[in-house]
């Protein structure tokens, strides 16, 4: 085992955890409060930098521009207080799905204001990644139709082309657009982005530094993530990663909790093109769209961080010149055993190693729980929430 190797690709493994991951949320039934849980912009990078620094492999945010930039707010000074606690701002996401001018889908609306609002949101975005110097916009559609024979599909595909083009043509040249799919879930007919190929075209047409977006989560059951991660690679085209796993639908789990063997063959196949097809890998963006309604925020982002670190770690790991032999002769059980060793490798010792060499904690769970930061968020932010509510002052 090359051990160098092994710890110069886990330097450069930088996952991005979401501002939202630190707030509290809820299913569509309600909310349960955690009183340690961010509610502002402040207190959710501050959770972010500890992420961070007990990881040290966390160095950005994504952000929602609904949630976190308020009117009003600076975004330069929002980039400053990243920097306060060690982090910067990450990917922009605007959000299409909550205002109730997009009850009809946002740029696929035939409601010429529903797309201007969307455009304008967008622009904003575009403002706002200057600002804090972020370089990704990232775009979640929840359009799409309830009903067969409610809009004119054709219509609707052509009006977000139209749009995501307009944007593209908009944004400066060191900005990627990440265009992420989904089967369904608002819409429950009809998805105007349903799944990769639809991602893939709408990209392809809006120019070159539009990228498909992998969210884990949104497939539908049985789907092989790991061969449309391959082609995506092939063709250039994967702009980056929405980490969490499903058992159901989106169901927003902590990667790998309930299939971590699907979430190792994806970087499988992310290592195997590096090393087998020369592709460059080095731009996708790893990031973390969780949503713990259940489990404590900051641990559940922490135990997320370190289990991409170990599947990644594992798919290293793979022995691809036996793999290369056994595929030439066809022998199909050595070839699984060399994945399939390689995921059975214990490398927690090795990734304590990693961590210790680096001057972090090595087992950074424990160093959370050991850090008093819970009890400190909690006497501070508990007493400002309404406890018995879905709101807080
Ligand atoms: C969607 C999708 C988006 C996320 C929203 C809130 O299901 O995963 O990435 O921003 O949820
Ligand atoms: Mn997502
Ligand atoms: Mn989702």
């Amino acid at each position: 085992m090359d051990v160098s190797k092994l710890f110069s690709l886990l330097d450069d493994f930088k996952i991005e955890t979401p501002s939202w991951g630190y707030a509290d949320t809820g299913t569509r039934f309600g909310k349960f409060i955690q009183p340690a849980a961010a509610a502002t912009i402040e207190e959710k990078l501050a959770d972010a930098g500890l992420v961070n620094k007990l990881t040290g492999a966390c160095p950005t945010v994504a952000v929602h521009v609904l949630w976190d930039f308020k009117p009003g707010s600076n975004p330069a000074d929002i980039a400053k207080l990243a920097e306060k606690y060690g982090v910067k701002i990450g990917s922009i996401n605007p959000n299409f799905f909550e205002e109730q001018i997009y009850k009809f889908g946002a740029s696929t609306s035939s409601d010429p204001l529903a797309r201007e609002e969307a455009t304008n949101q967008v622009l904003r975005s575009i403002e706002i990644a200057q600002q804090t110097n972020s370089k990704a916009l990232s775009f979640w559609f929840s359009d799409g139709t309830n009903y067969p024979g409610q809009d004119d599909i054709v219509s609707r595909k052509r009006r977000l082309e139209a749009a995501l083009k307009s944007w593209h043509d908009a944004s400066s040249d060191d900005l990627t657009l990440l265009v992420e799919y989904k089967p369904f879930e608002p819409a429950f007919y009809e998805t105007d982005i349903a799944d990769w190929g639809m991602a893939y075209l709408y990209a392809k047409k809006a120019g070159p530094r539009a990228k498909v977006l992998v969210d884990t989560g949104h497939h539908l059951q049985g789907c092989n993530i790991e061969q449309i991660v391959a082609w995506l690679i092939d063709e250039d085209m994967l702009g980056g990663f929405h980490f969490n796993d499903r058992k159901f639908a989106d169901d927003d789990l902590t990667l790998g909790s309930i299939d971590p063997y699907a979430v190792f063959r994806i970087f499988h196949e992310i290592r195997t093109a590096a090393e087998w097809h020369g592709k460059d890998v080095s731009k996708i963006a790893y990031m973390i769209d969780q949503s713990h309604n259940l489990k404590p925020k900051m641990e559940a982002m922490i135990q997320s961080v370190t289990t991409a670190q170990e599947l990644y770690a594992k798919a290293i790991l793979v022995d691809r010149d036996k793999l290369r032999i056994a595929q030439s002769e066809r022998n199909i059980v050595d070839a699984e055993e060399t994945l399939k060793t390689a995921f059975s490798t214990d490398v927690k010792p090795l990734l304590a190693q990693w961590r210790t060499e680096r001057g972090l904690p090595a087992d950074p769970l424990a160093a959370y729980r050991a850090s008093g930061y819970l009890e400190e968020i909690t006497a501070a932010r508990g007493p400002k929430k309404n406890m018995s509510g879905s709101s807080y002052a």
